[in-house]
């Protein structure tokens, strides 16, 4: 559904860097009139705004559709876990009950009560719900699609904003199939529950809906992985990037994905860095602000999954024991990250030398060629990088190992 994905959110998308080509632009301009210190305040701008980017998504269906279920599901917990929402309680509350991500707060979850335990309308439910405040709408139901559902989707179309359909609790229709002895032919099977929503949405006036078939305990089947992938495409370029962000880390795909993002912003850190020009002598000094680097490599390890906490998780839902996946991460990452860690792990080396086109900085259209060799421009951007590439290289050996994939 939603298909709100115009062909200037597209070409955004396209550019590495969150920046307009006007404001590349003006950065180059800016740069050559007045160095460093006159781009700082323009990217301190955009990370501020990346920072601060908000993503509310809100999940609605009648009670026992498994809102909670999916909602723990989308932020890699189970319910036994620490924020998890609560499952199988049937405690209806008439308000919207707020699910931030573990370790991104600026992403939440909104558990909506059923329209059907409320006595509004369409659109007085919507106002109470707090329509504006979501980026779209889950209509979740675990069979076919009611009255009540179809009334609200009708209404959040009016009111311009995307709507998705999913069908959960798939695994438990195969689980019957299989149980009444019956030879099972899955596709088949998809394809009917799939057609039978479809035509029930058609027939109360959706006329080409789509519908996702999920489990949300079964996220590398059915259509869990295809409805992130139609969420992402919808948003725009900032919201886009933290949504991948915060994935569960379940694939390498997902692995690939988030790292490609953070990729992104390594040049900005790097920018924030500190003054040009100062050659930092290796093994001795880094010539750049520590703090950027710390702060950097801890929130890109959090979001590969490769924190304490998450790998506690992620243990406690594959059964795999803790010190089997911690194998798998390069051994300093694990720890405290600071700067013996940096040095250690002689990231940024032989950076002394080098130059913007060596480090393949040509990605970043115009900055990429104004920093010159040698500069704690230059230094940041390489140890980010090569930290990066590190915890992303654990990260893939972690979920192979977590999730049994070769
Ligand atoms: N097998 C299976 N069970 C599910 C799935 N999703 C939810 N359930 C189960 O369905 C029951 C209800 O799930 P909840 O997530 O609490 O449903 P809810 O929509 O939040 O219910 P209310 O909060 O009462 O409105 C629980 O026992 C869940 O374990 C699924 O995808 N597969
Ligand atoms: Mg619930």
């Amino acid at each position: 559904m939603g298909g709100a994905s115009s062909s200037k959110q597209a070409a955004q998308s396209e550019n590495p860097t969150f920046f307009t080509q006007e404001e590349l632009n003006k950065l180059k301009s800016d740069f050559v009139t007045g160095g460093v210190e006159k781009v700082k305040p323009l990217i301190d701008k955009k990370v501020a705004e990346l920072d601060n980017t908000e993503l509310n998504i809100a999940v609605t269906g009648e009670t026992g559709t498994g809102k909670s279920t999916f909602i723990n599901a989308m932020r890699g917990l189970r319910s036994t876990d620490v924020g998890a929402a609560e499952v199988g309680t049937w405690e209806t509350t008439m308000k919207p009950t707020r699910y931030p991500h573990p370790h991104l707060p600026n992403v939440c979850y909104w558990d909506l009560p059923g329209i059907g335990s409320t006595e509004f309308t369409a659109g007085r439910y919507l106002k109470e719900m707090k329509f504006e405040r979501y980026d779209f709408f889950i209509i979740i139901s675990a069979c076919r699609f009611k009255e009540n559902e179809v009334k609200i989707a009708k209404e959040i179309k009016r009111l311009g904003k995307n709507f998705y359909f999913v069908r959960s609790k798939i695994d438990v229709d195969f689980y019957s199939i299989r149980k009444e002895g019956k030879e099972i032919n899955e596709e088949k099977e998809l394809k009917y529950i799939r057609n039978d929503c479809v035509r029930k949405l058609a027939e109360a006036g959706i006329p080409t809906p789509t519908v996702f078939l999920i489990s949300s305990f079964e996220q590398d089947r059915y259509d869990f992985v295809r409805l992130n992938e139609a969420l992402e495409n919808d948003l725009p370029n900032a919201k886009k990037s933290i949504f991948v962000l915060a994935f569960p880390n379940r694939s390498v795909e997902i692995i690939q994905k988030k790292s490609k993002e953070l990729m992104k912003r390594v040049w900005m850190l790097a920018t924030l860095s500190g003054a040009v020009g100062a050659v930092p002598v290796p093994g001795v000094s880094l010539a750049c602000d520590i703090s950027i680097l710390v702060g950097g490599i801890i929130s890109f390890r959090k979001c590969l999954g490769l924190d304490d906490a998450s790998l506690q998780r992620l243990a406690n839902s594959t059964g795999k024991p803790v010190e089997e996946l911690k194998a798998e991460v390069k051994p300093p990452l694990l720890g405290k990250i600071d700067k013996n860690v940096i040095m250690r792990l002689g990231w940024g080396a032989t950076v002394v030398a080098i130059s913007a086109m060596e480090l393949g900085l040509d990605f970043v259209p115009v900055i990429g060629s104004i920093f010159g060799a040698g500069s704690s421009f230059l230094m940041t951007y390489k140890i980010l990088n090569d930290a990066l590439k590190d915890l992303t290289e654990s990260a893939e050996r972690v979920v192979k190992v977590a999730f049994g994939i070769d």
